[in-house]
């Protein structure tokens, strides 16, 4: 370890992030002053990278949960050799820059996880560590270990203090997993106050309580934070860690050092004296040639590791084929194009509710796909998505199919996040819908960095019965159908399940939210099973065709396709019955798929659904009506519910009716 030289490039960065965030008067300058030793020991020193090879699967992968201190990764991406230039950093949060406000999946090379809704990255980094274990578990030989990397995220007291990175943290510790190490970066400051405003509990104590290991250091102290880093990654001992390190956020600006004036750009405006008082140039933007030889000689290094890591890769693949062909599908993200044939057809008086459908379609899916793998929050029970011979993921069992989340939403939802980042395995979680709203900053988070995230939410109305509206959703789809890039799919019958599921994880550019019903439904067997599965996979088709001349427009999604069918055959022989499972899908496909379906000439509609109304009027127009539920619902038997609440056959006939005699 060279210290002058990691000290000296600390002083460096300190310079980037104060001119950067001069540079555009925005953004936070406290995290990338006061952890810059941190970042210059991890990837000065002791992460494990290789700029060229951004996705090398066994490089420690690093999340900075603390995202609002983006220019602090930005800053050690680019000294580190990464295809992050210095323009890019005078570019820092403007227009199609690689230097967003927040770190964003797919826009810069080296981000791992988008962040910036703190604590979520904690729930990331849980994930890639469930990920690391699995991929380990899975293709590991004791000849050949190819995956021995860490995942490493640094959080503040923001991300510490977030109900998600707690779920997440106490997870990790059940489950043991000694290759996750959190750096906290402790410096006693939010964004309003002192941080003693807000806190004032042992974090050293709770975490040890979660089953951490955790060590507290200078953080500023490159000799300590290395050795304690070092060893932390030695330690395989069953436990996650914990490096507490205290740092001086705003470290190089005296005037607002130590304190939450740190945090905006108000430092920015003491950059000139700041830097003066680092010893640096007034050249802005400057690296300096001991900096730059320093990463270059690291780098070399670097490839070195790699190098080796790379002959022993290719000595696994040659012994190992078969895995390496699996390993392969994964990492390529393949999903069998014939899935749909994969799942057997549902016999004629299935006649189930569609989560029992979920349960059986989602045995064959696991079958036809080895990456493939489920959870769920304490929900097994009822969610139904049990894969049976998956096994439990477990101490000593990381190579099981089926994660046991506990009574952890959020996490559960950060954690798939982190796991899709991996990119080797395709996460899908479970839990009642009504809880959606405990994951929806992750869902909205999976849209918005495309991953390929399957929810297998249950119990999708006030069909729900008993229970009662706490557990009755009613906004929750209509909630969910407004996050850009996310699929909601509420299917009708068995088959609808199955094309929900097929278009769920064919589907590679973003999330997919499957909403089963907890009650049964008919099977609709007069609809031939592919124009089921099909229709399902483009969003929505002709269920019910007319008879005579076109007079009417029944639209229907899930549990109330049944009513629209049953009021089509009241209506006579000018109704037809469109099942739109997937507004988002149906949306996509071509004008005239959709004019096919939904005749523009046709105005006569009535939509029915057991959820708000509004999003509805888009597909019925403001002369067409809706059979919905604008209320929360009761406690009662799911059907005298649904029929208390007007959610009935008779209530589309009388619609249609009404319109038709206007
Ligand atoms: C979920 C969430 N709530 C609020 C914010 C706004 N915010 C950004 S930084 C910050 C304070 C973070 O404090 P800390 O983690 O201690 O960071 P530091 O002060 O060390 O930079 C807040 C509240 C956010 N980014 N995410």
């Amino acid at each position: 370890m060279n210290k002058a030289a990691l000290a000296a490039a600390a002083t460096i960065a300190r310079g980037l992030a104060i001119d950067a965030v001069h540079a555009c008067s925005s953004g936070h300058l406290g995290l990338p002053l006061g952890a810059a030793e941190i970042g210059a020991v991890l990837f000065g020193e002791a992460l494990r990278y290789q700029p060229s090879q951004p996705k090398w699967i066994n490089r420690d992968r690093f999340v900075l949960s603390a995202g609002h201190g983006s220019m602090f990764l930005y800053s050690w991406l680019h000294l580190a050799g990464y295809q992050l230039s210095l323009d890019e950093l005078r570019n820092f949060r403007q227009l199609h820059s690689r230097t967003p406000g927040h770190p964003e999946f797919r826009e810069t090379p080296g981000v791992e996880a988008t962040t910036g809704p703190l604590g979520q990255g904690v729930g990331n980094a849980v994930g890639y560590a469930i990920s690391g274990k699995m991929a380990a578990a899975r293709y590991n030989t004791a000849e050949h270990p190819i995956f021995d990397q860490h995942v490493v995220a640094l959080a503040g007291d923001g991300c510490m203090q977030e109900g998600v990175a707690s779920e997440a943290a106490a997870l990790a510790g059940h489950l043991g997993l000694d290759n996750l190490i959190l750096i906290y970066d402790s410096n006693d400051v939010t964004l309003d106050a002192m941080a003693k405003v807000t806190q004032s509990e042992e974090t050293a104590k709770r975490f040890q309580a979660y089953g951490f290991d955790v060590a507290t250091i200078d953080g500023h102290d490159i000799d300590k934070f290395l050795a304690t880093f070092e060893q932390a990654k030695s330690q395989d001992n069953g436990k996650p860690k914990l490096i507490i390190a205290r740092t001086e956020i705003g470290r190089g600006i005296p005037e607002v050092a130590g304190t939450a004036k740190a945090h905006g750009e108000g430092g920015a405006k003491f950059a000139d004296a700041a830097r003066k008082g680092l010893g640096l140039p007034a050249e802005h933007f400057y690296v300096s040639e001991e900096v730059r030889g320093y990463f270059a000689q690291r780098q070399r290094q670097l490839d070195e590791q790699y190098q080796a890591w790379e002959k022993r890769y290719t000595a696994w693949r040659k012994a190992n084929p078969a895995l390496a062909q699996t390993l392969d599908d994964g990492l390529n993200q393949r999903v069998p194009a014939d899935l749909s044939d994969k799942i057997p057809a549902f016999k004629a008086d299935f006649a189930d509710a569609t989560r029992s459908a979920g349960g059986v379609v989602i045995q064959a899916v696991a079958a036809a796909m080895p990456h493939f793998f489920t959870g769920s929050a304490d929900l097994f029970g009822s969610t139904k998505n049990y894969i049976k011979d998956g096994g439990d993921f477990a101490r000593e069992e990381y190579a099981a199919r089926n994660l046991w989340f506990g009574i952890r939403e959020h996490a559960m939802g950060a954690i798939l996040n982190g796991v899709a980042y991996d990119g080797i395995f395709r996460p899908s979680g479970a839990t009642f819908a009504v809880f959606a709203d405990y994951l929806r900053p992750s869902i909205r988070l999976a849209a918005l960095a495309q991953l390929p995230v399957l929810y297998i939410f249950t119990h999708d109305s006030v069909g729900v019965g008993e229970d009662g509206p706490t557990h009755q959703p009613v906004e929750t789809c209509s909630g969910l159908r407004v996050i850009p890039n996310l699929d909601v799919i509420r299917p009708a019958d068995p088959e609808e399940t199955a094309g929900a599921f097929v278009a769920g994880l064919q589907r590679l550019e973003g999330p997919t939210l499957l909403l089963l019903s907890r009650q049964k439904v008919p099977t609709m067997n007069e609809v031939p099973l592919q124009e089921r599965r099909q229709g399902t996979i483009r969003g929505g088709y002709v269920c019910l065709r007319e008879s005579g001349p076109l007079e009417v427009l029944l639209l229907a999604t899930g549990s109330e396709l049944q009513h629209a069918v049953a009021a089509a055959r009241q209506l006579g022989r000018g109704a037809r019955v469109v099942s739109l499972p997937c507004l988002e899908r149906f949306d996509r496909q071509s004008q005239a798929y959709r004019d096919q379906v939904l005749p523009p000439t046709c105005r006569r509609r009535v939509a029915i659904e057991a959820g708000v109304t509004g999003l509805w009027y888009k597909y019925v127009g403001s002369e067409g009506k809706v059979i919905g539920i604008d209320r929360f619902g009761l406690s009662a038997p799911g059907d005298t519910v649904m029929n208390e609440l007007g959610v009935t056959s008779q209530a589309v006939v009388t619609a249609a009716k009404q319109l038709l005699t206007t």
